[in-house]
C-alpha cells in the first residue's frame, strides 16, 4: 500500500489570516488523513533544525524571524503519495507564480518582504518527512 506521512506547517501568515481551517479542508477534501496536529510557537533552536539546509543563505535570518512572528500549526497527514500530493496542493514556493487552484496560488501573494510568505510548508521527500515529523512530534 505504501502509505506515506508528511509534515505540513501552516506558517504564521496562514494562522494570522485565519487560514488553518482552509488548509486542513484542502488536505481532507483531497482524501488525506490528519494523523496529528498541534499549535505552537516555534523557537530558534527548533527552526534551526527544521531549516538546517538553508543556514547561511540570504533568506535564512528573515525566514527564522518570520517563522517566530506568531504561532504555527504543525500537522502530520497520511495517504498514498501524500508527500508529492501535498506539494502539488501547495503549489510552487513563489506565491506569485503558484498556479491558481493551489493553496499558495489562491491564498498568498508577494508581500514585498525579504522572505517569501507562502502560507504552508510541506516535506519534500520521505527522508525529510521522517526527520521533520520527529522535530515537531518527538516520540
Ligand atoms: P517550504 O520548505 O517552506 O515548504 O518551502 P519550499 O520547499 O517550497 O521552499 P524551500 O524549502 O526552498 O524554502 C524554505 C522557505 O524559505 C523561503 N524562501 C525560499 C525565501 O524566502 N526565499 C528563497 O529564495 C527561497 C528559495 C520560503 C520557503
Amino acid at each position: 500500500m505504501n502509505i506515506e506521512k508528511t509534515l505540513i506547517l501552516v506558517k504564521p501568515d496562514g494562522v494570522r489570516r485565519g487560514l488553518v481551517g482552509e488548509v486542513i479542508s484542502r488536505v481532507e477534501t483531497k482524501g488525506y488523513a490528519i494523523e496529528a496536529l498541534r499549535l505552537l510557537n516555534a523557537d530558534r533552536g527548533l527552526l534551526e533544525k527544521h531549516y538546517a539546509e538553508h543556514i547561511g543563505k540570504p533568506f535564512y535570518e528573515p525566514l527564522v524571524e518570520f517563522m517566530m512572528s506568531g504561532p504555527i500549526v504543525a500537522i502530520v497527514a497520511s495517504g498514498n503519495r501524500v508527500i508529492e500530493g501535498f506539494r502539488s496542493l501547495a503549489g510552487v514556493t513563489d506565491p506569485t507564480l503558484a498556479a491558481p487552484g493551489t493553496i499558495r496560488g489562491d491564498l498568498a501573494r508577494d508581500q514585498g518582504t525579504k522572505v517569501v510568505q507562502n502560507i504552508v510548508h510541506g516535506s519534500d521527500s520521505p527522508e525529510s518527512a521522517a526527520r521533520e515529523i520527529e522535530i515537531f512530534f518527538p516520540k
